[in-house]
């Protein structure tokens, strides 16, 4: 039952200092560390459980594309010290694990409400006070609301004809059934081929009398050689733990233990490149072969050379020519959407139960009560899996009426897209800080990394806040504008906009294309970071407007230090 623990009316909670939207692993690290602040804090949790995207992505095969070693919290040694990873990338349910383990060993859900889901937040300058209200009509308010709501946290059916009609069982790949899906002996279609599908379809097509995957873009996959981890390797990793992790912060993605590149592929001749990219396709990853050279992101030409490397490997793996090239990607460079990750994907198309059909030449048109119908023909399906994605970056966002009383919406605010001052505050919505928010490293980067960076700052800002008894913070719009203009500008300096991604909003239709992530890496950003707070918060108006009303009394001036104040 939605807020049984909440009553009404608004202003139900005053003691709250802050409210956190969302328990995945930004709202479970916010709580935990403002918490160990001093400050009276309540997340609200749409799911009946935390862990975010590892608690909805239940599908088959589900799995973190950055190694469990990495994509793990750093702020406890014990913990680090103490979890052990049973494989070089974790599962979904692993993961899942490890997000219960944190909640129960920081003693976190006392300060989570879990089947909330928040509809509505709204800010009132006067009172300083954002107010939330839940699907249960319920409001609480408190000054500081944080937005841990992640960013592939909703899920997106196409707006297909004819699916209400459909007699057979639907799923979305993030929004999968908590008690699984068995697909023995059934027909499936896969609509989608991005890194749901591809790791979904080669547990699926084991299943499945026949698999048919319906493909509109063709990806670039590399391999994961996911392998148990090997206890040796585990016990160095965990002693250089510290050094690792602040390593990790001088990297673009905020993972460490990966030499940079210091040469372009322009420079490589021909059999060198072919040898460095053969051996990164071993050792397996992503960030590895990405980083085989310095100009992958920036020249075209330099790029192609992997493409092509990885599309001449599609066509080594998969035995049917015509289906080897329809899965060979051309329509934009390598790593301009999520590079892949994978475990046996290309080679599933050599099964006899697996038809690759081409949903671009002939597009999907409806849904019908059997199965499906294309350009080309009809298909019948007992049951239809969508792999198909997210509104990603804002879509949880826009999903909450987020408004200052009497102003426009945050939604009316990015109709031409999203806006920022570090991807963290909004000008116009004072006290309400992003964790991961569009115009920061956050997807581009190891996730983890970037929440407990994100809210290290966040933290580090509002005990500053305290210390000097103010109440409000606010980005300046000369600010917010000037960061927009550079993650732009990065992104204009790279490859990323040539590809319709879901960085650039390009897979919902009517979303403004603007490239959200800023991909001047986590080093670049954390350095920023660190210099506007240790200058007192440059681009952020502070003020002291009725703070001594809205600020836990006695949590203030408590002589906590800041790290930067
Ligand atoms: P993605 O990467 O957004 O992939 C969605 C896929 O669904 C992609 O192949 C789309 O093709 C396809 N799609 C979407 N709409 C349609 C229609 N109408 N017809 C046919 N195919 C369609 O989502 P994922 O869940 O795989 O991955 C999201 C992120 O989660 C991933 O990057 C990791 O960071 C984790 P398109 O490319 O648009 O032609």
């Amino acid at each position: 039952m939605p807020d049984s623990s909440v009553a009404e009316p608004k202003d139900s909670n005053p003691a709250l200092d802050v409210i956190v939207i969302g328990a995945g692993f930004a709202g479970m690290y916010a709580l935990h560390k403002l918490r160990g602040l001093g400050f009276r804090v309540r997340v609200f949790e749409a799911g009946s459980g935390v862990g975010g995207t590892w608690f909805w992505n239940r599908y088959p095969g589900a799995r973190c594309d950055v190694e469990s070693m990495e994509y793990s919290y750093s702020f406890s040694n014990e913990l680090q010290q103490e979890w052990e990873w049973p494989e070089r990338y974790a599962a979904q349910p692993e993961i899942l694990r490890y997000a219960q383990h944190v909640a129960q060993r920081f003693d976190l859900m006392r300060d989570i409400q879990l089947n909330t889901r928040i509809i509505a937040s709204v800010y009132e300058r006067n009172a300083n006070r954002w107010t939330i209200t839940t699907d249960g009509g319920t409001s609480i308010s408190a000054p500081y609301l944080i937005m841990a709501t992640g960013n592939l946290s909703t899920p997106r059916v196409p707006d297909f004809k004819g699916l209400k009609s459909y007699r057979g069982k639907w799923y979305h790949t993030g929004y999968w059934p908590h008690e699984g899906v068995d697909f023995s002996g059934l027909r499936v279609a896969v609509i989608g081929t991005g890194s749901s599908a591809i790791q979904a379809i080669p547990i699926i097509a084991k299943q499945a009398k026949h698999l048919h995957v319906f493909q509109r873009t063709a990806n670039y996959s590399v391999p994961a050689h996911n392998a148990p981890l090997d206890p040796d390797y585990v016990r160095r990793h965990k002693a250089e733990y510290p050094q690792r992790r602040r390593a990790a912060y001088d990297t673009p993605f905020g993972i460490a233990g990966y030499p940079p590149p210091t040469k372009p592929a322009s420079e490589a001749p021909v059999e060198e490149r072919i040898s460095l990219y053969e051996d990164k396709w071993k050792q397996g990853g992503t960030i590895g072969f990405l980083y085989s050279y310095t100009d992958l992101l920036t020249s075209k030409d330099a790029n192609d050379t992997a493409a092509e490397f990885v599309r001449n490997k599609i066509r080594g793996i998969v035995k049917d020519p015509a289906t080897a090239e329809l899965l060979c990607p051309k329509d934009h460079p390598i790593g301009t959407k999520r590079l892949c990750l994978d475990m046996g994907y290309y080679e599933t198309f050599n099964r006899d139960n697996v038809t690759l059909v081409d949903a671009r030449s002939t597009p999907i048109q409806v849904i019908t009560p059997t199965g499906l119908r294309t350009s080309a023909q009809d298909y019948e399906f007992d049951a239809i899996v969508f792999a198909t994605g997210f509104d990603a970056m804002t879509g949880a966002l826009a999903e909450i009426d987020i408004r200052v009383q009497g102003g426009t919406t945050l939604r009316e605010h990015w109709t031409a897209g999203p806006r920022t001052y570090l991807g963290i505050m909004v000008a116009g919505f004072p006290n309400m800080f992003l964790i991961t928010g569009p115009g920061s490293p956050g997807v581009k980067s190891n996730m983890v990394v970037s929440i407990e960076q994100h809210t290290d700052f966040i933290a580090d800002c509002l005990a500053h806040l305290r210390a000097r008894g103010l109440g409000r913070i606010e980005a300046e719009q000369c600010a917010e504008d000037g960061w927009t203009e550079h993650v732009n500008d990065v992104a204009n300096a790279t490859l990323y906009p040539q590809a319709n991604s879901w960085y650039m909003g390009a897979n919902i239709p009517g979303k403004p294309r603007i490239f959200m992530p800023y991909v001047g890496g986590v080093h670049n950003y954390k350095k920023k970071c660190d210099a506007i707070a240790a200058g007192g918060y440059e681009g952020f108006k502070l003020t002291g407007a009725d703070a001594s009303n809205n600020v836990n009394p006695s949590t203030r001036h408590t002589g906590i230090a800041t790290s930067n104040a």
